[in-house]
């Protein structure tokens, strides 16, 4: 078989916070127990088929800089076959669990839907052997309906039906091949569903019409018996100027208001976060407290550049955070940290995308353990229930009870006057987490 990833010889191993081999796990031991769990099972890591495979350093302003042994075939599906073949090599030398497609980065798009989807099949094959032959598992697939022309007005909220049934037909074979894949999740992040200008755009129909669609895949989803969860990805803007999926409290009453609630779970990108101006822990947190919390696009962006950058996450504040409050609302179930990243455009060399992968899920590890110690100490758990003391009082539990009304309120203060004013110990508690991390 075909070696594309000759520079590193055997599996990324873990050697501990000493060694000083680039090609190792410093923190991340997938069969040590945290919490009476191992690592690997907590985290649930997946490597992107799009950027890790098929990202060749493209930007804005410049054409591909990376040159990948799996991507010189002439015939597109020799090239596709191929990169199937290196895509399992990587996981199986990075050891991950999980990986994550679009449609159309494992199969490239024919003339006709028929002949798509029968390349679709093919490719499908190949991978479902594959995950048999590694064990590595696929933790969601989902639909690009956004790069191709016939989607420059958006899919399910475009103002052509016609370019609708499209979408739907894409949608149908992808959530058939993530079930013959065995996927523990499916994605709908809403590439082009927004606008550019208002002065064309039927906002009200248009969410009707995006509610319709994924109405449409619940009721698809039981027919064929698909069993994964089924996850929106919110990001407020890019491609287009306004995205309707803006951010979790978005993706909430949308689901509330077309009663989807119970069929969906987020899926949290961090980079997608930060675009929303929310941090990354701040979308986690608001899932976690609406009980909407599935799976999560573990990247970063960059503070001096507004765009989606999709690097990969390095920041300890953030992946500590982030694993508290995942821990914290039970930890994932179907879901996982899918690396949503690519390397630089500088970043040419094959052993570049191994370097990249280990520092992210080392970083995560830390992350883990650092929040496994916070809630074990209960230090913020104590502080926030010190804060929150006063509700046990009577006032506090008779408001939460339901039994006040305004009248009620007002004869306490009448009778009780001004409040006793508590510090926030905010610098203290950013002392105490520093001294963790
Ligand atoms: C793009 C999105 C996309 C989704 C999957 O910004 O992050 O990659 O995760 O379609
Ligand atoms: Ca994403
Ligand atoms: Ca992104």
């Amino acid at each position: 078989m075909t070696v594309y990833f000759p520079e590193v010889k055997k599996k990324i191993r873990f050697e501990g916070p000493d060694s000083k081999n680039p090609l190792s796990f410093k923190r991340y031991n997938p069969k040590e127990k945290i919490l009476g769990k191992t690592m690997a099972d907590h985290l649930r890591f997946a490597v992107c088929y799009w950027h890790t495979m098929k990202g060749l350093g493209a930007d804005q302003f410049g054409v591909n800089t990376i040159i990948r042994s799996y991507n010189k075939a002439a015939d597109p599906m020799k090239q596709a076959e191929q990169t199937m073949e290196a895509a399992f090599e990587f996981f199986t030398k990075l050891g991950v669990q999980f990986w994550c497609f679009h449609d159309r980065d494992i199969a490239p798009e024919a003339d006709t839907l028929a002949e798509t989807n029968k390349r679709l099949d093919k490719l499908t094959a190949l991978a479902k052997k594959m995950q048999s032959d590694t064990g590595i598992k696929l933790l969601w697939g989902t639909t690009n309906a956004f790069s191709h022309r016939r989607f420059m007005a958006g899919a399910g909220t475009n103002p052509d039906p016609h370019v609708f049934a499209y979408a739907a037909s894409q949608i149908k074979k992808a959530m058939e091949i993530t079930k013959t894949l065995g996927g523990a999740g499916y994605v709908f992040w809403g590439g082009r569903e927004g606008y550019d200008t208002l002065l064309n755009t039927d906002m009200g129909r248009e969410l009707d019409h995006m509610a319709m669609l994924l109405q449409m895949a619940v009721d698809y989803k039981k027919k064929i018996g698909f069993k994964g969860q089924l996850y929106i990805e919110p990001k407020p803007k890019e491609p287009t100027k306004h995205q309707y999926d803006f951010d979790a409290a978005n993706c909430l009453a949308f689901l509330q208001k077309y009663k989807l609630l119970k069929h969906f779970k987020i899926n949290v990108e961090a980079n997608h976060a930060t675009l929303a101006a929310h941090t990354f822990p701040h979308e986690l947190a608001f899932c976690a407290a609406n009980g909407i919390l599935g799976s999560v696009d573990a990247n970063r962006g960059d503070l001096l550049l507004g765009w989606d950058t999709d690097q990969f996450p390095t920041d300890l504040y953030d992946t500590t955070l982030a694993m508290y409050i995942i821990l914290k609302s039970g930890g994932f179930t179907t879901g996982g940290l899918n690396f949503d990243a690519h390397v630089r455009r500088q970043s040419i060399d094959n052993v570049d995308l191994f370097y990249a992968h280990i520092g992210a899920m080392d970083a995560f590890a830390r992350g883990l353990k650092i929040a496994a110690r916070l809630l074990k100490d209960k230090v913020l758990d104590n502080a926030i229930k010190q804060r929150y003391a006063g509700w046990n009082s009577k006032l506090g539990k008779d408001i939460e009870g339901g039994r006040m009304n305004f009248e009620k309120l007002e004869k306490y203060i009448l009778k009780n006057g001004e409040p006793t004013l508590k510090s926030g110990r905010q610098e203290l508690l950013e002392n105490i987490l520093n001294e963790y991390i």
